[in-house]
């Protein structure tokens, strides 16, 4: 039986730091017997991917940058996490929402010697969603320094009115976008333009960051460290359903490992794929 309760709860501070600045690091809070879990299903995973794992770096470029989602619906440690781990009633207190539901999980790898940036974007552009209580939860378990791939953050930029496009992660596939929608402003050409926030973690340490907050990854330029890390979702009160056509989940490989995403435009999160995580139903 694993823990129920976090290892401390998420403070005032940490939330209000997280509304400020669209990204908080929160030290030492994750059960280790969480993260043991899950890197014993993240192994079996990466050993036998299913569903949407792949690898996503080019075909014979050095390292592996391996990206799956929604595992949960398969992998039976993923679905105790979602389900029965302390995080939905983190969230909870986060958002001040009275229910929490469950959006998605994503699974990004990148073993040592592995170039591959994870490019500048903000998740929204993405997501068929709409509303302000949208989180990601980003687990990592290892140790994750700027050069293995731990996030770096764009402080504020949840706060950006703009719509912006999408850009893929993977070197094998292209994403179509809404005509009007921006393209991501180039922050690393005007550093001094822009506050990065960026923290080293270890194990039992999580971020979080807001939907709208833009953030990116560098390669593991490491020779010794793998960067195994879990992405969770959640959504508040003031989320519905709204779906583009350009969302992730309006193309066709989604629509066929994914079917029952019975929920029409404006609908409250909820039914089988977005299931409510706080309170337990
Ligand atoms: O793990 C990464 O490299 C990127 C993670 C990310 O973009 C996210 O969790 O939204």
């Amino acid at each position: 039986m694993k823990s129920t309760k976090l290892l401390r709860e998420i403070t005032d501070e940490e939330i209000q730091r997280y509304h400020e600045d669209g990204a908080v690091v929160l030290r030492q809070i994750m059960p280790h017997d969480w993260i043991d879990f899950m890197r014993d299903a993240v192994d079996e995973v990466l050993a036998s991917p299913k569903g949407f794992g792949m690898d996503m770096q080019a075909d014979g470029a050095p390292g592996r940058f391996f990206g799956d989602l929604y595992t949960y619906r398969w992998n039976d440690n993923f679905k105790e996490l979602v389900f029965d781990s302390p995080l939905p009633e983190m969230i909870q207190k986060l958002f001040n929402s009275r229910r929490v539901n469950f959006f998605g999980d994503q699974l990004l790898v990148k073993e040592p010697n592995t170039p591959n940036k994870t490019p500048w974007h903000h998740d929204i552009s993405y997501w068929p969603l709409k509303g302000e209580q949208i989180a990601s939860v980003w687990m990592p378990l290892d140790k994750a320094v700027r050069e293995s791939g731990t996030i770096a953050y764009i402080k504020g930029s949840h706060h950006y009115k703009n719509d912006y496009q999408a850009v893929t992660f993977s070197e094998k596939d292209v994403w179509n976008n809404a005509e009007d929608a921006l393209p991501v402003p180039d922050f690393d050409a005007e550093p001094e333009k822009y506050e990065v926030l960026c923290w080293d973690v270890e194990p039992g340490d999580l971020l979080l960051h807001h939907a709208n907050t833009f953030h990116s990854a560098l390669g593991n330029m490491t020779k010794d460290m793998r960067r195994r890390a879990i992405a969770l979702r959640y959504t508040g009160d003031d989320v519905t359903y709204a779906p583009t056509e350009y969302s992730f989940t309006e193309q066709p490989m989604f629509k066929s490992n994914v079917p029952e995403d019975n929920l029409q435009p404006g609908d409250p999160m909820g039914g089988a794929l977005y299931p409510q995580v706080y309170p337990r139903l």
